[in-house]
C-alpha cells in the first residue's frame, strides 16, 4: 500500500515537473503577456473561473435542439455537467438500451411509429407561485408534437406524452403559475382529423390549436385523460406564455400566417415566406384557461379527436375565453413580466418591441369593445388601445428576459446581433452588447419567473462563425455568458455548444435544487417505486420458465454476481440488476456483447434489460463505469448453446500446476500482505476515532462506506480458512486474494476520509506558505519526502527542530545541498537512504516560502 502510495506521488511529481515548462511562469503580468490577454480578460476569467471543489451559483437547463437531449451546465463557470436524455437514447445513462427507461422512450411512440429523436425547443421548471421550484422540468418537441417530463430528483426522464392533434408545435412548454397547466401551441396547421385533405382546404380543416396538459404534481406525471384543447385558426400558432399575478388564468400565444397563405412555390406561386409576412400585423390570441377548463367539462363544448377533448372556437368565443389582439409583423417571443402586468412581443421583421399592458386589455374585454372579428367569429381587439408603448430596439428582435430591477428587460435582436438593455415601463433603451452571432433565444437567472435574480444573461447564438476552432463545416453554436450585474453590459465567456441547436435556455438557483445523491435500494428510477425485481445480497438466483430465463443479479465493487450464466438459443434473456453500493458515485454499468443493451445502475438502482439470446456463442458482459482498481475484472460470461446440437467436449490441455509448496509460500505472502494492509487500515481507523471523524458528515459517511467494504471482509475470511483446514490451499489463496480486494476498497476509502480529515482540522496555510507548498511540489520535493513517512528521503516532519538554527541550516541545505553532503548527520542519511539530495535551484524566495510550509507541517504534525 505504501509503495503504491509513493510510486504515485512520484509519477505526480514528475508529471508536475514536465507541466511547468510551457507556463513557466507564476507571475500573472508575464502569462498576460505570454498569452495576450488584457487585463478585461482576465477580469472575466476571474468572474468565471471556478477553483478545484467550488460549486456553482446557478444551473441551467438547455434545450439540446436536435440532439433531443437536454444539457446542464453551470453559471458562472459554464461548465456542462450532463447530457439528459428525454426524446433520443443516450447510452450513458442507458436510456433506450435498459427496459424501464425504453417504455419511458417508447411512450413517445406516434401512432405505432418508434420515434426516436426530437427537436427540443423549450425547457421549463415547475412553479409555486409564478417561481422556479426544481423538482420538475418540462420540454417540448417541435417535430413531433410532445411534451416529456424530466423528474429533478434524478435528472432522469420519466414521461413522454405524445399529443394527439397536432403535426407540429412551438409555443411549449409553458407552466401556469402553480403548475396547473402545461401549454403547448402549435405550429404548422394541419387537419386535426389526421386525414388527407388538400391545401385548397386550408381555411376549412386545417387547425392550430393549444393543449392545456394537466400536471399531477403529486405523481410527478401529466394526466393525459385530465388534459383539453383548443382549437385555433390555421395561423400558424408560435411562442406562448402564462401570465401570472393580474393576468393569472390567462395565457398568451403568438402566430405569424394571419394571412393564411398557403404557397405552392412548384406551381409559380411566390413562396410561403413572401406570403406569410405581407400583413403589417399578426395575432396574439389571449385566452383563459381557467374558462377552457370549466368549458371542458361540458360535451356540448368540445369535439373528440382521437380520444381527447377539443374545445371549439365557438364555445370559446361564447364564453368570452379566446380573443386577438393585433401585432406587428411575424411576431415570435411573447414574455410575460414578472409581476403579470405587461406581455411585451417582438415582431422579427419590426424593429420595435410592443409592450401590451395587461389592465387595458382587460378593461376592454370586461367592456366587450372590439374592432371586429375575425373570419372564424374571434373578437379583435384594438392593438393601440391595448399597449401601453413601443420601443424602436434594431433588426430582428425575439426573445425577452426580465432583470431583477424592476422594469428592467433585455432583448434579443437576431438581425444585429445583439442584447439590447431596456426599461419597458419608461420605454428607454439603456444599453447594447454584440454577441456572436445571430441569437435567438436568451436568459437572465431565473429571468421568465416572477422574481428574477438577474446578475448574468445568456445569449444562444445560431452562429458561431468565427469563434472556435474549426471541427468542419458543422459548426458548434455559441452560448455566451454576460455579466449584467453593472451598467453596463459585459461579455465575459464563450461555450461552444456541441450537441445541436438549442433554442432556449431557463436557469434556477443552485440551492433550489435538491437531487439525491443515491437511490432508496432497490429503486426502480423511471417509475420512483420499488422495482419488482430488487435483488439483494444472498437472493441472486436464475429462474427460467419455458423459454424465458431471468438472472436475478447484483454488482458490488468489483464483482458481478452471478458470473456465469448459461441460456438455449432463442431463449429471451432478462438480467435484473440491483446495484447495493450505498457510497455515492460508485456506479456500475452493464453490457453484454453483441446484444444492443447497456444500463447505468447507479447505486441503490435496480435496472432490467431484456434480449433474445439468438446467436449461440460465448459473449462476455462486464461492467462499464470505471469503478475501483478492479474494475476490470467486473465481468462474466453468458453461454448462449444450440439445443438441437451435440457438443463433443474438447480434451483439456495439461498444463503445469503449481506444487504443494509453491502454493504454501504462496499462501503464507499473501496472508502476510493482508497483515500488512491491515495494520495501514487499523492505523487509519484509529487516527479518524483519535479525531472524532464523526462530528464531520463528509468524512462520516466516507467512514461509512469504508466501513462497509471492510464489513464484508468476515464472512471471506472464513471461506479461505474453510478451504485451508479442508486442504484446499488453492481456494484458500483466492478467498484470501477476495479478502486483499475489500481491504484495498477500503483502504481506498478510508484515506479519502482521513485526507479529508486531515484538511477540516489543519490550521489555515498562510500565503506564503501556500506558495512555499506550490514550489516545494513543483521542485518535486514530494518525490523522496513524504509527509508524516520515512519514504525514500527522511520525513521533513520536525525538521525545523532537528538541528541547531535550523531555520538557516535548512536554507542552506536547499540552496547548496552539497556544501553539506560532508557533515555527520548528512552523511548518515545518504548511507541510510542511498541517495543524495539533489539541487533543485531554488531561488531565496521559494526557499524561504518553503520554510514557512514547513512550519505549517509541525502545527499540524499530528495530520500526517
Ligand atoms: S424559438 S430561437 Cu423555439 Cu425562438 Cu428557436
Ligand atoms: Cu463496476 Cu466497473
Amino acid at each position: 500500500m505504501q509503495r503504491l502510495l509513493k510510486q504515485s506521488l512520484v509519477v505526480t511529481a514528475s508529471l508536475l515537473a514536465l507541466g511547468t515548462a510551457s507556463l513557466a511562469s507564476s507571475d500573472l503580468q508575464t502569462i498576460m503577456k505570454e498569452r495576450k490577454l488584457t487585463e478585461k480578460d482576465v477580469l472575466a476569467a476571474a468572474k468565471t473561473y471556478q477553483p478545484s471543489g467550488r460549486k456553482d451559483e446557478f444551473v441551467v437547463f438547455s434545450s439540446g435542439g436536435q440532439s433531443g437531449q437536454i444539457l446542464v451546465y453551470g453559471v458562472p463557470s459554464m461548465r456542462i455537467y450532463k447530457y439528459i436524455g428525454v426524446f433520443t437514447p443516450e447510452p450513458w445513462q442507458g436510456y433506450g438500451f435498459d427496459d424501464d427507461s425504453k417504455k419511458v422512450l417508447r411512450q413517445g411512440d406516434i401512432r405505432g411509429r418508434e420515434i426516436n429523436w426530437g427537436d427540443t425547443h423549450h425547457p421549463n421548471f415547475s412553479e409555486k407561485n409564478g417561481e422556479y421550484v426544481g423538482d420538475y422540468l418540462f420540454i417540448n418537441d417541435k417535430a413531433n408534437p410532445r411534451i416529456a417530463v424530466v423528474n429533478l430528483h434524478d435528472f432522469e426522464t420519466t414521461q413522454i406524452v405524445v399529443n394527439p392533434i397536432m403535426k407540429s408545435e412551438h409555443g411549449g412548454s409553458f407552466v401556469t403559475p402553480n403548475t396547473e397547466y402545461v401549454i403547448e401551441a402549435s405550429q404548422y396547421a394541419a387537419p386535426l382529423d389526421h386525414q388527407y385533405h388538400p391545401i385548397e382546404e386550408y381555411e376549412a380543416v386545417f387547425r392550430g390549436a393549444v393543449t392545456l396538459w394537466k400536471f399531477d404534481y403529486a405523481k410527478g406525471k401529466i394526466d393525459e385523460k385530465a388534459s383539453f384543447s383548443l382549437e385555433f385558426p390555421p395561423y400558424m400558432q408560435d411562442l406562448s406564455d402564462a401570465g401570472k399575478g393580474e393576468s393569472f388564468g390567462w395565457a398568451f400565444t403568438n402566430s405569424f400566417n394571419s394571412e393564411m397563405y398557403t404557397g405552392g412555390i412548384e406551381k409559380g406561386l411566390p413562396p410561403f415566406e413572401a406570403g406569410m409576412s405581407r400583413n403589417d400585423t399578426d395575432y396574439m390570441h389571449v385566452y383563459n384557461w381557467q374558462m377552457l377548463e370549466k368549458l371542458a367539462q361540458d360535451p356540448k363544448n368540445y369535439k373528440i379527436y382521437h380520444g381527447h377533448r377539443v374545445i371549439s372556437i365557438e364555445a370559446a368565443v361564447k364564453a368570452g375565453a379566446l380573443f386577438l389582439i393585433p401585432e406587428p409583423k411575424s411576431p415570435h417571443g411573447v414574455d410575460v413580466s414578472p409581476d403579470g402586468r405587461y406581455i411585451v412581443v417582438g415582431g422579427k421583421l419590426d424593429t420595435h418591441a410592443s409592450v401590451y399592458d395587461f389592465r387595458k386589455i382587460k378593461q376592454l374585454i370586461d367592456k366587450k369593445e372590439f374592432i371586429g372579428a375575425d373570419p372564424y367569429g374571434i373578437p379583435i381587439l384594438d392593438m393601440k388601445k391595448t399597449l401601453h408603448g413601443q420601443v424602436e430596439l434594431g433588426l430582428g428582435p425575439l426573445h425577452h428576459t426580465y432583470d431583477a430591477q424592476d422594469g428592467i428587460i433585455y432583448t434579443s435582436l437576431y438581425v444585429d446581433s445583439q442584447i439590447v438593455k431596456w426599461d419597458y415601463k419608461n420605454l428607454k433603451v439603456l444599453d447594447r452588447v454584440n454577441v456572436h452571432y445571430n441569437i435567438g433565444h436568451l436568459d437572465s437567472m431565473e429571468g421568465k419567473s416572477a422574481k428574477p435574480k438577474g446578475k448574468y444573461a445568456l445569449a444562444l447564438d445560431k452562429l458561431s462563425i468565427d469563434r472556435f476552432n474549426p471541427v468542419g463545416p458543422l459548426h458548434p453554436q455559441n452560448h455566451q455568458l454576460i455579466d449584467i450585474g453593472g451598467p453596463k453590459m459585459e461579455l465575459i465567456y464563450d461555450l461552444p455548444i456541441p450537441l445541436g441547436e438549442p433554442h432556449d435556455v431557463i436557469s434556477i438557483a443552485a440551492d433550489k435544487l435538491k437531487p439525491q445523491v443515491t437511490y432508496p435500494m432497490g429503486t426502480n428510477s423511471r417509475t420512483g417505486k420499488q422495482h419488482e425485481a430488487m435483488t439483494l445480497a444472498g437472493q441472486e438466483r436464475v429462474e427460467r420458465k419455458g423459454n424465458e430465463v431471468k438472472i436475478y443479479g447484483t454488482l458490488i465493487r468489483s464483482h458481478i454476481n452471478p458470473e456465469h450464466v448459461t441460456v438455449n438459443k432463442g431463449d429471451k434473456v432478462t438480467f435484473y440488476l440491483t446495484n447495493l453500493e450505498r457510497a455515492q458515485d460508485e456506479t456500475h454499468g452493464f453490457a453484454v456483447s453483441g446484444y444492443n443493451v447497456h444500463a447505468s445502475v447507479e447505486p441503490g438502482k435496480t435496472v432490467a434489460v431484456t434480449f433474445t439470446a439468438d446467436e449461440e456463442g460465448v459473449f462476455p458482459y462486464y461492467c462499464t463505469e470505471f469503478c475501483s482498481a478492479l474494475h476490470l475484472e467486473m465481468m462474466g460470461y453468458l453461454y448462449v448453446k444450440d439445443p438441437k446440437k451435440k457438443y463433443e467436449s474438447v480434451k483439456e490441455l495439461k498444463l503445469q500446476k503449481m506444487s504443494k509448496e509453491q502454493l504454501e509460500s504462496e499462501y503464507k505472502k499473501v496472508i502476510a500482505t493482508n497483515k500488512a494492509t491491515d495494520d495501514v487500515i487499523q492505523s487509519v481507523v484509529k487516527f479518524l476515532k483519535d479525531k472524532n471523524y464523526a462530528k464531520y458528515p463528509k468524512v462520516k459517511s466516507l467512514v461509512e462506506d469504508a466501513l462497509d467494504q471492510y464489513g464484508k471482509i468476515g464472512e471471506v475470511k472464513a471461506k479461505a480458512d474453510e478451504s485451508y483446514n479442508k486442504g484446499d490451499v488453492n481456494g484458500a489463496i483466492l478467498w484470501e486474494y477476495q479478502v486483499w480486494q475489500y481491504m484495498v476498497k477500503t483502504a481506498d476509502v478510508g484515506l479519502r476520509a482521513k485526507n479529508n480529515l486531515a484538511k477540516e482540522l489543519a490550521t489555515p496555510m498562510k500565503p506564503a506558505a501556500q506558495k512555499g507548498e506550490e514550489a516545494y511540489l513543483k521542485g518535486g520535493c514530494n518525490g523522496c519526502h513524504v509527509i508524516g513517512q520515512v519514504s525514500s528521503g527522511p520525513d521533513l516532519t520536525g525538521v525545523l527542530s532537528r538541528h541547531e538554527n535550523a531555520e538557516k541550516w535548512v536554507f542552506d541545505f536547499i540552496k547548496n545541498p552539497a556544501s553539506k553532503y560532508e557533515e555527520d548527520y548528512v552523511k548518515t542519511m545518504i548511507n541510510y537512504f542511498n541517495l543524495r539530495m539533489p539541487n533543485q535551484h531554488m531561488n531565496d524566495q521559494e526557499i524561504k516560502d518553503i520554510i514557512e510550509y514547513l512550519k505549517w507541517i509541525d502545527e499540524n504534525a499530528g495530520l500526517f
